[in-house]
């Protein structure tokens, strides 16, 4: 564990953004939800990329809304405010570090626990009249994006020819299920004009995977996200306020036996305007085995990782700084 500190902007930039021609650059997969070939080019995209982007989702625009105004709410509240939700422990209001290992970044988070009974361990609150007011706009969207993630999960089932084609989709609807809720406001930095025209970048999040079965990004239309292709270079997403963003987690590419990739991205800041996501993590229970599904292993063909609960590369994972190759260690070698 490394203590925190309060880092300086030097801690921040990233030096090393390898430009790419837009001409070269692949689009982003679009998973159209109401179109009937939405399946073979969702798996198409999972194994591709493990990433894409998904419209006509049918997730009311009035939740997204309401939580982006409680969320902003939130984060414009002064400093003494924000750190009673605070500090993440690995759950509450956070700023500037992320994880217990040393991370930084120039963000302000809160990250929650998602709880069968909708009850969070720290109590967010955005007004005095209402207190929960925050907590209820947060449920009505977490219930409709994680409906979103399963009906996605059950497609891929579906695509993969899996004879339960709840098999991945019913490890987010257990009980038990491990799943996290993470809202991030990346404030503007006006001191990075200069470095920016140098070519800088200041990391707001920086490079990692996630080590869940599935996450569902939503954000205001800010750029930041990027996403690392095979050649090493970085992408960067063009935002859309009204679509989904979708990224396979580390736990399905294992389910997979390494057909879906879980994608390695990161969030720059902005000079000029502030960027907020609110991204669900959808996870399985602590008990449960992370392990290739035997019906998509083909005959001969051995599992490329070692045996492990999610509770064990969780906890694995989080004593591990952010960019680390966590996968690593459960591969056979
Ligand atoms: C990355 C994905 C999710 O945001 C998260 C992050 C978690 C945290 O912020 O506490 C971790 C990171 C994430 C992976 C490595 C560890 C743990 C920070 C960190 C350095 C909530 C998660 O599940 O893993």
């Amino acid at each position: 564990m490394v203590a925190f500190s309060n880092p300086t902007i030097e801690q921040f930039y990233v030096k090393t953004c390898k430009p790419v021609n837009p001409l070269s650059c692949p689009a982003i997969p679009l998973i159209d939800l109401s179109k009937p070939d939405s399946k073979h080019l969702l798996v198409k995209a999972c194994q591709d990329i493990g990433f894409f982007k998904v419209v006509n989702h049918g997730i009311p625009m009035e939740f997204i809304n309401k939580l982006e105004s409680e969320a902003t709410k939130f984060f414009s509240s002064p400093q003494s405010v924000k750190e009673k939700a605070g500090p993440p422990n690995p759950f509450g209001y956070g700023n500037k570090n992320i994880g217990r290992n040393g991370d930084v970044g120039w963000v302000e988070y809160l990250l929650l626990k998602i709880k069968p009974e909708s009850k969070y361990d720290k109590i967010i609150s955005t007004s005095e009249e209402h207190p929960e007011n925050f907590q209820c706009v947060m449920d009505d969207y977490v219930r409709a994006v994680k409906k979103m993630a399963c009906e996605l999960l059950e497609l891929m089932a579906d695509e993969l020819k899996l004879e339960q084609r709840n098999v991945f989709s019913k490890l987010l609807m257990d009980e038990q299920s491990d799943s996290v809720f993470r809202v991030n406001f990346y404030p503007p930095c006006p001191e990075l004009q200069e470095h920016e025209i140098n070519g800088g970048n200041l990391i707001g999040f920086g490079e990692h995977t996630d080590p869940q079965i599935i996450s569902v990004l939503r954000s205001n239309n800010t750029s930041g996200l990027e996403i690392s292709l095979k050649d090493g270079s970085w992408v960067s997403v063009p935002p859309d306020s009204e679509s989904f963003f979708i990224n396979v987690g580390d736990s399905l590419q294992v389910m997979t036996n390494g057909r879906f990739k879980s994608i390695k991205h990161r969030v720059v800041a902005n000079s000029k305007k502030s960027r907020m996501s609110m991204i669900y993590f959808g996870g399985p229970p602590l008990n449960e085995k992370i392990t290739p599904l035997p019906s998509l292993l083909e005959r001969d063909e051995e599992s490329l990782y070692k045996e492990f609960t999610w509770f064990e590369y969780k906890n694995s994972a989080f004593n591990c700084p952010l960019s680390h190759d966590r996968l690593g260690f459960f591969e056979k070698i």
